[in-house]
This record gives structure tokens, sequence and C-alpha cells, in this order.
């Protein structure tokens, strides 16, 4: 079977539903993927390191499912360039932004290296991944976890 990868979408700048719904388009016209679902857009206030930031913009964020048998890796480096045409600038550590691509999970693939880490690290406590997720899968499970049982127990 065709693993099945979970692709979560953040914007906080600039026209942030035409930006995901054009990135979705993007994804989805990769060679070697197959886009199975795409969670509506939800409006979250900005996380940052020190908190929920209600004076920064907030974001739209969305969930993606795509079947494909590229390397995480190959898949990352496809989605840095779609940021990229979208007008990323990296520059503070959860700083605005224009469109975030993450991948959450990969069938469950275990990840470590310096520029991915499998499953993503923080998804089990961040809602604004769990709900759009849960959206789409209301069966998906996180590191052997229950989506609804972590979206639960998320702080918000
Ligand atoms: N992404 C972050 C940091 N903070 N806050 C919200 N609401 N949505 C995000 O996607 C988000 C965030 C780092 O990637
Ligand atoms: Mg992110
Ligand atoms: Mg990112």
């Amino acid at each position: 079977m065709t693993p099945r990868v979970v692709i979560a979408f953040g914007s906080n700048l600039g026209d942030r539903a035409e930006t995901i719904v054009a990135a979705a388009r993007e994804i989805a016209d990769l060679p070697g993927i197959e886009l199975t679902a795409l969670s509506s857009l939800h409006e979250t206030p900005a996380l940052k390191p020190h908190g929920v930031d209600f004076a920064a913009p907030a974001y739209l964020n969305a969930i993606a499912i795509v079947e494909t048998d590229l390397d995480p890796h190959e898949l990352l480096a496809r989605l840095r360039e779609i940021e990229q045409q979208h007008g990323r600038v990296r520059e503070e550590r959860w700083g605005d932004r224009t469109l975030d691509l993450d991948i959450i999970d990969a069938d469950g693939m275990a990840v470590t290296t310096d520029d991915l880490t499998l499953p993503h690290p923080r998804a089990h406590e961040r809602a604004f991944v769990l709900e759009p997720w849960l959206e789409v899968d209301p069966e998906a499970v996180l590191s052997g976890r229950r989506v609804s049982d972590l979206l639960a127990e998320a702080p918000r």
C-alpha cells in the first residue's frame, strides 16, 4: 500500500486562504503524489515560543492527506520549494510567515535527522494541527495515540 503522509499548512501573512488553496493544488500536481483529503481552513491565534500571541496576525491552518512513495526528505524538499514560491522568509523561530508546510506523519515512520523529525515532535500538543486532521480522518492515530484523545488533552 502506498504510504499515507499528513501535511500541515499554516499561514498568517498575505492572502492566507488563497496561499493555502494554491499550495494544496501545487502539492496535488507534484509527480508521484496523490492528494486524497484536504481539511477546511481553521483560524487560530498565533502560538509563539512564549505562548499564544493575540497581537500577532492570526493563522489559517489546514491539513492535507497525501499518498506517495516519495522519501520524506524528497517530499520535504518539494514542500520547501512551494514555501519559497509563496515568498516564505525564514528569520526568527515561529515568526510570521506567508506559508509553512510541515510533514506531520508518514505512516508512523520514525525519522531523526537535522532537518526532519517524524512524527513531528510538537504535533501531538497542537490543536491547530489535530483539529483539522480529525476533520479529514476521525480515526487518525499519531504515535500510537488517537488524535481525538490528543486533541481533548491539548492546550487551547
Ligand atoms: N506554526 C508555528 C508557530 N505558531 N501558530 C498557529 N496558530 N499556527 C501555526 O501553524 C503555527 C503557530 C510554527 O510552525
Ligand atoms: Mg510549523
Ligand atoms: Mg515548517
